[in-house]
C-alpha cells in the first residue's frame, strides 16, 4: 500500500514538473536575451498595439506582408532596445523604428570671418561651461586648450542674460556675434564667467 502511493506520489510529482516546464515556455518573458521570440509588438514592447494595423502602401487594406513586415521589424528593434544589435547593423528598411540621433561631442564651429577663433562646443549649449575657444581658425579646433565659457541660446539680450545668472554664469558678452558662426544657432549668446 505503501509503495503504491509512493508510485502514485511520484507520477504525480512528475506531472507537476512537466506541467510547470511547459508553463515556463509559454510564459517566458518579453526580453531578447531569454526569449527568441521577444518582440517590440508584444504587449509592454514599445510598439505594443502598432504591429497589425499597419497600412504602409496606404492601399486601404492592411495585408498580411504588411503585418509580417511590423513584426520583424519589431523583433530588430527589441533587441536594439537590449543593446543586442547596434545602429550599424540595423536593417536598413527599419531604420525608421529607432529613436533619432542626439547631438555628439566635441563640435568645432568655424567662423567666417578672419580673425575669430574656433569654438569648440563640449556639451549642449545652455549648459554651464559648455565651450571653449582654440586657437585655429579653421574649423580644426587645435591649438591652446583655450579659456571656457557657456554658450546659450535666446531670442534677446535680455533673456540670454537671466539664461546665463540661472546657470551660474555672470553677464552677456555683447561682442559675441554668433552669425559669424554659421553652425551655431543665431541666436546664440555667450556668457562671461
Ligand atoms: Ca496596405
Ligand atoms: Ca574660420
Amino acid at each position: 500500500m505503501l509503495r503504491r502511493l509512493t508510485f502514485i506520489l511520484a507520477v504525480m510529482m512528475c506531472v507537476l514538473v512537466m506541467s510547470a516546464a511547459f508553463a515556463a515556455a509559454d510564459t517566458l518573458p518579453n526580453d531578447p536575451k531569454l526569449n527568441p521570440d521577444a518582440n517590440a509588438c508584444y504587449a509592454g514592447g514599445t510598439l505594443e498595439g502598432r504591429c497589425n494595423g499597419v497600412d504602409s502602401n496606404l492601399d486601404g487594406v492592411v495585408s498580411e506582408d504588411e503585418v509580417k513586415f511590423a513584426w520583424v521589424g519589431g523583433w530588430y528593434l527589441i533587441r536594439f532596445q537590449a543593446g543586442m544589435i547596434s545602429r550599424a547593423d540595423f536593417p536598413k528598411e527599419y531604420l525608421y523604428l529607432l529613436p533619432q540621433e542626439g547631438p555628439t561631442f566635441p563640435q568645432c564651429h568655424d567662423s567666417v570671418w578672419d580673425g575669430y577663433r574656433d569654438y569648440e562646443l563640449l556639451a549642449p549649449i545652455n549648459t554651464l561651461l559648455n565651450a571653449r575657444v582654440r586657437d585655429s581658425e579653421d574649423g580644426s579646433c587645435t591649438g591652446g586648450s583655450g579659456y571656457s565659457l557657456t554658450l546659450v541660446t535666446a531670442p534677446d539680450r535680455r533673456s540670454a542674460e537671466t539664461l546665463c545668472i540661472n546657470l551660474g554664469a555672470m553677464y552677456v558678452d555683447p561682442s559675441f556675434r554668433s552669425d559669424g558662426y554659421p553652425s551655431l544657432p543665431l541666436d546664440t549668446w555667450m556668457c562671461e564667467d
